[in-house]
């Protein structure tokens, strides 16, 4: 048994060798190391051996199998290197002497989005004002209602700095230096870079963009929510867009909702940007709570008013038919050129 373990190895080292591609070392895998191979057999025929070297042929097999299971990954990463050196050198290859008329570059589809927001907000006279990426908790959490130990501090899983600020979670932070630097009335809005401590998936970024936007003035209603990010969604969207708003709950807003767009792109028959659901959940949003005004130093009994916070990634991954999240953040200029932005 012992020889043949030995043999099975020199064996395994000759033909890996030979190795061309990661297809062949997927296949030298399962040969040695799948259900019906010889190591396994080995393994699995333990109790036939004779008692006085079971132990050792179990110990020999076992890290026979465990160095297969090193060389295959190995020669995964070895032959990943190869690739990817050969794809630069052949079809990737960028001549950098050649004139650059071709590959002038384009905006973001992310910036190209954000611009044509501010355009829309700014023509219903709202400013757009500019928050930072490294925030106090002050800032990010208590000045929205969100305090200490707070459950709702729990839906953001954030990125703490050494020196006790954090990184953004959401564009609401820059709510409170807005409105202290402007008071009441108030028509602003805030495009920004956002971070979280997520579990990346097509929809899920660590780092994302959200814009928010407040209207503060006396008798602002949930009417006027409604009538603004009706107007707003059907200019990016360039047709009618029915909206609805369902219950939600952030702290920072009492009442709170989610505000769902009837698809654009289907008018709600179904298609695979709804994913057959007829409604897309597009922007939080709700009546600012009197907490919040009051740090602002507004006063809430004389003003009330509306924030919301739309995620402009997910609408620029809408607008452009862009299935994954992922490939915005991904700096590959062969993604960004399917995209299609002109
Ligand atoms: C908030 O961040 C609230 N600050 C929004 C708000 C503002 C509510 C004002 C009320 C009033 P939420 O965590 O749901 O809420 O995020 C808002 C939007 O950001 C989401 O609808 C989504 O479009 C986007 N978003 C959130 N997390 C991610 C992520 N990891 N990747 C990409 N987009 C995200």
């Amino acid at each position: 048994m012992e020889e043949k373990i030995l043999k099975l190895k020199e064996e395994i080292l000759k033909k890996m060798s030979e190795i061309k591609s990661q297809v062949d070392v997927e296949n030298l895998r399962v040969e040695y190391l799948g259900k019906k191979s010889e190591v396994v057999e080995i393994l699995k025929n333990l109790k036939n051996v004779e008692e006085s070297k079971r132990k050792e042929v179990g110990e020999k097999a076992n890290s026979l199998r465990q160095e297969i299971e090193k060389m295959v990954e190995n020669k995964k990463e070895e032959l990943k290197e190869l690739e990817y050196v050969a794809r630069i050198e052949n079809s990737e290859k960028i001549d950098i002497s050649l004139p650059t008329e071709k590959s002038i570059g384009s905006l973001h589809p992310i910036t190209i989005t954000e611009r044509e927001l501010e355009d829309i907000f700014t023509s219903m006279g709202f400013t757009v004002e500019d928050g930072n990426e490294v925030e106090t908790e002050y800032n990010n959490f208590e000045a929205v209602n969100v305090p200490k130990y707070h459950p709702a501090r729990d839906m953001q899983d954030t990125f703490w700095l050494e020196n006790g600020q954090v990184l953004k979670t959401q564009t609401s932070a820059a709510q409170n230096k807005i409105m202290l630097k402007y008071g009441a009335p108030l028509k602003a809005i805030f495009p920004g870079r956002c971070f979280r401590n997520e579990a990346l998936d097509a929809s899920h970024e660590n780092t994302f963009f959200q814009m928010e936007g407040m209207m503060i003035d006396k008798d602002v209603s949930i009417a006027n929510l409604i009538y603004f990010m009706k107007t707003l969604l059907s200019e990016v969207f360039k047709k009618d867009v029915e909206v609805r708003l369902r219950p939600g709950y952030f702290p920072f807003v009492e009442p709170g909702f989610e505000l769902d767009i009837k698809c654009p792109y289907c008018d709600g028959e179904g298609c695979k940007v709804c994913k057959h659901g007829t409604w897309i959940e597009l922007c939080p949003c709700g009546m600012i709570h009197p907490n919040v005004l009051k740090m602002g130093g507004i006063d809430p009994d004389k003003y009330s008013g509306f924030a919301f916070g739309l995620g402009l990634s997910r609408l620029a991954m809408m607008k452009y038919s862009i299935n994954d999240l992922r490939v915005m953040n991904s700096c590959d200029v062969r993604a960004l050129k399917q995209m299609n932005v002109k």
